[in-house]
């Protein structure tokens, strides 16, 4: 286990794990603690351990707990997250450091539990939708550091596309330029998190968790690093019309923008207005995705672990 880490805590059930050499799956905190309402935000948190857990595979929610690096979060712990919401700070990479040493409480980003799950050998990562370029980055030059850490942090990061406020095509485009591998699964576009397609064209599709998991493998061969992204559209049952959707979004953002709320403060308010538009079931969707995503994570994580493990015998 990664000894490079001091101030590391492992949960009894991912401690197991590892010794079982059974696949994890990282499961970040940010999504508890900054982007859903409580008690549906733990009760989220609980429901998707429990899915990885059906798959077979261990869930690592990630956190940090008064200054220590947790991995593997008790139900009580995730509950405290869930309830603490936006008083809990949200920790990217740069604020990982100032954390641990503040002896403070933090909920990982995507960009955050990709470090910790990459140093704790876990290479594979479900969340609902990733950090990207925010629209009016001309403006701003709001870009997630999300993308960042995709470019050179070695865990496949499965999602339902991007933040739904953000700008899709720019995150595409930057993602490229950063060598991120964007795969459609069993789809041939790129999601757009509240419904199952931007229209984008996406240039990979993969069908399968085991092609996910061959092309892991042979982006390990090939020595390169940096993450991958999977873009699992959300499930039809719970997508929300593209539509609808859309201008629901954009009449927040702009409601946002004349009240003056600016920076991080964007998200939350956003994500409310967005849910109080569509009668909650943009919260829905969101729970739904995720959920279905952390399936599919387990899926392609137990295939990853066969795949790799044959792969050394031979
Ligand atoms: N998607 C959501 N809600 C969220 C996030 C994503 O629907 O709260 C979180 C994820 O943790 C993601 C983070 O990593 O927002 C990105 O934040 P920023 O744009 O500040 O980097
Ligand atoms: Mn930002």
């Amino acid at each position: 286990m990664p000894p490079e880490i001091a101030a590391l805590d492992i949960g009894a059930e991912v401690r197991e794990a590892l010794a079982a050499r059974r696949p994890l799956v990282a499961l970040e905190s940010t999504i508890i603690s900054h982007g859903m309402p409580y008690p549906r935000n733990a009760q989220t948190a609980m429901r998707v351990q429990a899915c990885v857990r059906a798959e077979g595979a261990a869930p690592a929610t990630i956190a940090i707990l008064r200054g220590r690096v947790k991995l593997g979060l008790t139900d009580h712990e995730i509950d405290y997250l869930g309830r603490e919401g936006q008083r809990v700070a949200k920790v990217s990479r740069r604020d990982l450091p100032l954390v641990v040493a503040g002896g403070g409480d933090g909920a990982t980003t995507v960009a955050a539990t990709m470090i910790i799950a990459a140093k704790a050998g876990i290479p594979v990562f479900a969340t609902g939708g990733i950090g990207g370029v925010h629209r009016g980055v001309e403006q701003t030059m709001d870009v997630s550091a999300d993308l960042e850490e995709l470019g050179k942090t070695n865990v496949t990061v499965v999602c339902a596309g991007v933040k739904s406020v953000l700008d899709i095509p720019r995150t595409l485009e930057y993602l490229e330029t950063r060598g991120v591998p964007v795969f459609g699964f069993g789809t041939d576009t790129m999601p757009a998190f509240y419904s199952q397609s931007s229209g984008l064209a996406l240039d990979y599709r993969i069908d399968s968790p085991r092609q996910a998991a061959r092309a892991m493998l042979a982006k390990r061969d090939l020595g390169l690093g940096g993450g991958m992204v999977i873009a699992v559209p959300v499930p039809d049952e719970h997508a929300l019309a593209p539509g609808e959707i859309d201008r629901v979004i954009e009449d927040a953002i702009e409601s946002v923008a004349l009240k003056g709320i600016t920076g991080k403060a964007i998200t939350p308010v956003l994500l409310d207005r967005i849910a109080e538009e569509t009668g909650g079931r943009s919260l829905d969707a969101n729970i739904e995705l995720v959920v279905n995503n952390a399936r599919v994570a387990a899926r392609i994580a137990l295939e990853y672990a066969r795949l790799a493990s044959a792969a050394t015998l031979s």
